[in-house]
């Protein structure tokens, strides 16, 4: 491999770039940017990619730069969008940047000398930008009829709702950034995913235009799923990096869930593996798929980047939860989250102060037993946990001793028939 080129070729990352990229980038190391409008106060499993793209860029010896879109989020991009979006508060955005920021900021190295990260939030400058020095220095370099034939706005020209005069004039501020950029920071290339190439262009229009010079774009394609569906949404949303939205064990348990015909390319696209170690896991995966190894390298591999070391041994501990493994770690917001989705029965929690309630009495009220001699059987043939742990004791009592922080205690019959006690 002679250029970050091959490397994101073989990943199956290059969708589109100028003419001409792979010898600037043979020649010399780079200053490039991806930007990232602050729409909500994180990050989501959308943005890994570009994230990585600057990572990997910066282990080349090239310095990234992360834009925080702190002027352009006050606009709103239509690019892949068909519908106008509401505008945010000028509050919502400065939140919403300072919180991207950090999470921007996690994925790449600032003390790495002349190729070290830059964090820079475009309302520095476009927030200052006059209207009318907009108009005469930007808006004269790219015609209308430039603008109406990027795709963006095409989609819209069609649609019921149309385009507002706002979200028309996105690309022109971020070809602004571009040349800004450019002009400041000796930034000659931007990378982001194909929805971005049209803005890219402009930008590179825009520099040739005021410059004379000749500036570079790149864009990886977007994530698809074999089966046809929306990449990076459950039922329950968006997957976010913040673990206050989504925590790590539910980021854990969507990686891991990816079906066998989309696990190699995310391994490609999400992970540091190596070539050979990529198509090592897809030989598992094609003999023996029932063991998810490569699932399991991904949802570690990606947690571990995100989350961090002990939130992934948290993760897998809270993985082996449902199959039987101990509850001993896990605290009672875990044992919410894992066992969102079992049957459960709330009880009054005076019913399990000092003597507590008998594990049969707890069995039929909650249903796991249709009747006390049911749930001594049961009881006897050793098929009840408390906890994960097999309670053969018919004598056995359930006492605020047992529940988890107080609000949980969980029943099991047999191998995986889980109850959730909920204490009120
Ligand atoms: C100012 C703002 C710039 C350059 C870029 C931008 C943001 C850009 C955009 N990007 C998406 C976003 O913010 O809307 N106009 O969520 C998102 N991006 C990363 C990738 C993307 C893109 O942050 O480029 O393609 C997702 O993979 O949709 O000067």
């Amino acid at each position: 491999m002679t250029t970050i080129l091959d490397e994101l070729r073989w990943r199956g990352l290059l969708y589109e770039s100028s003419e001409g990229l792979e010898e600037l980038l043979a020649r010399e190391r780079v200053t490039l940017y991806i930007g990232f409008d602050p729409s909500a106060d994180s990050l989501h499993i959308g943005h890994l990619l570009p994230l990585l793209t600057l990572a990997r860029f910066q282990r080349w010896g090239h310095a990234p730069i992360a834009l925080a879109g702190g002027g352009t989020g006050l606009i709103g991009d239509p690019s892949g969008k068909t519908q106008e979006r509401p505008l945010l508060s000028k509050e919502q955005v400065a939140a919403n940047v300072e919180a991207i920021k950090r999470q921007l900021a996690q994925f790449l190295d600032f003390n790495a000398g002349d190729h070290s990260a830059r964090l820079l939030n475009n309302a520095d400058w476009l927030t200052r930008l006059s209207l009318i020095d907009f108009l005469r220095d930007v808006g004269k370099h790219l015609t209308v009829n430039y603008m109406l034939a990027k795709d963006s706005v095409r989609s819209r020209m069609s649609s019921e709702t149309g385009i507002s005069f706002t979200e028309f004039s996105y690309m022109l501020l971020q070809a602004y950034d571009f040349a800004y950029l450019f002009e400041h920071h000796g930034c000659k290339l931007q990378a982001g995913g194909s929805d971005q190439w049209g803005n890219i262009t402009a930008g590179i229009e825009l520099i040739r235009r005021t410059f004379g010079q000749k500036a570079y774009g790149l864009v990886y394609p977007l994530v698809t799923k074999a089966d046809g569906t929306k990449f990076g949404k459950t039922e329950s949303g968006a997957v976010w990096l913040d673990p206050k939205r989504t925590s790590p064990y539910r980021f854990y348990q969507f990686w891991y869930n990816v079906d066998d015909a989309d696990v190699g390319k995310y391994l490609r696209y999400f992970t540091w593996l190596s070539a050979a170690e990529i198509e090592e896991l897809e030989q598992i995966t094609a003999r023996q798929p029932e063991r998810r190894a490569a699932q399991q390298r991904l949802a570690r591999d990606v947690t571990r980047m995100v989350h961090g070391e002990t939130a992934l041994t948290r993760a897998e501990e809270a993985s082996q939860a449902l199959f039987g493994g101990s509850l001993a770690s896990l605290s009672a917001d875990d044992v919410a989250d894992i066992f969102e989705d079992v049957p459960s029965t709330t009880l009054p929690r005076h019913d399990f102060e000092g003597e507590g309630m008998a594990l049969v009495d707890a069995l039929v009220r909650c249903g796991v037993a249709t009747s006390k001699s049911d749930a001594r059987r049961a009881i006897e043939g050793g098929g009840i946990y408390v906890n994960n742990v097999q309670s053969a004791d018919l004598g056995r009592r359930l006492t605020l001793n047992d529940s988890i922080g107080g609000r949980f205690i969980v029943l099991r019959k047999g191998r995986k028939n889980y109850h959730l006690i909920r204490l009120a």
